[in-house]
């Protein structure tokens, strides 16, 4: 996969293989770097890409308190303009003064290696158009409102980003290891579908949770899902499912938690996964509540 247009002709095994082919153009006449960045094409938005983005914010900002964790409610007006889609560039000197990240654009979702990659160099990968207007409640591909809503404003907190910078080290390592498919559960059940137990309660810090009308509901208040304390091995052994709400969440007390995660050398984990089972999402093992 020499070439992002190659690698779009096998559109990148994320979130569980799909046949569909990837929304994204990932050739733009050359515009694609090797790295899969490219530059925002916000010349390209119309009014009503736009009018999406705004609709879209307004909703989602409206449902936070109670829902939404602290970090993600101070950060989020850092994130500048609420009416229209914001231009990368405003946003990155906010942010790279704050944690040393900064968002680069790509067309869409890009394999596993250059993902890492890009983490792991503290710049986070953001698709740069935004879905159309009847997918207003529900798109399967990550756009630019689920990455930049849903997890640009947790960059913000030092600690998550040193958490997505040593997670993305150590997906270089799982990549070579060919641990990358365990690794990604534990980015999934944390980055992406997180919860957080606040001294005040239950909240959410994973964007695909938050950048989710219904999602962001379920999660911290249905007594439906699992929520289990999240442990490192029982998180890379739980399966995930990429088009319906959770069967089951990892709940952490605090970033610094998740941060601490990382510290080991993951080869004996990955090790020790290689004869333990995978266990299907939502289901309990004995002993656990699913009360967390
Ligand atoms: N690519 N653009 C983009 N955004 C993601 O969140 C992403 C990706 N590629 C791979 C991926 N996520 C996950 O499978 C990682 O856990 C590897
Ligand atoms: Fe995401």
């Amino acid at each position: 996969m020499d070439t992002p247009a190659a690698a779009a002709a096998v559109k990148p095994a994320v979130y569980g293989a799909s046949d569909r082919p990837p929304r994204g153009d990932y050739s733009r006449g050359g515009a694609v770097h090797a790295d899969y960045t490219c530059p925002q094409d916000w010349a390209s938005y119309t009014p009503a890409d736009h009018d999406t983005y705004r609709r879209l914010y307004e909703r989602q900002a409206a449902q936070l308190p109670g829902l939404a964790c602290d970090a993600f409610i101070e950060a989020l007006p850092l994130l500048g303009v609420k009416d229209r889609i914001p231009r990368f560039e405003e946003i990155n000197e906010r942010l790279h003064r704050a944690t040393g990240w900064e968002i680069v654009a790509v067309p869409g979702l890009i394999p596993e290696l250059p993902f890492f990659t890009l983490l792991a160099n503290r710049k986070f990968p953001v698709t740069d158009w935004i879905r159309k207007p009847e997918e207003f409640n529900y798109i399967v591909e990550p756009d630019v409102f689920h990455d930049l809503f849903g997890h640009v404003p947790m960059l913000f907190d030092p600690t998550f980003a040193d958490y997505v910078q040593r997670y993305g080290a150590g997906g270089i390592k799982a990549h070579e290891l060919g641990a990358g498919e365990k690794l990604s559960r534990l980015y999934w059940y944390t980055v992406e579908f997180g919860l957080i137990r606040q001294p005040d309660g239950l909240r959410a810090y994973g964007a695909g949770i938050l950048s989710s009308v219904g999602e962001l509901k379920h999660a911290v208040l249905s007594d439906e899902p699992r929520r289990l304390p999240l442990d490192l091995l029982r998180a890379m052994r739980t399966r995930y499912k990429i088009d319906t709400y959770q069967a089951n969440y990892f709940v952490i007390k605090s970033f610094a938690e998740l941060f601490e995660l990382t510290a080991p050398d993951f080869t004996p984990i990955y090790r020790a996964l290689e004869v333990e089972p995978d266990i299907e999402a939502g289901v309990l093992l004995p002993g656990e509540t699913g009360k967390a």
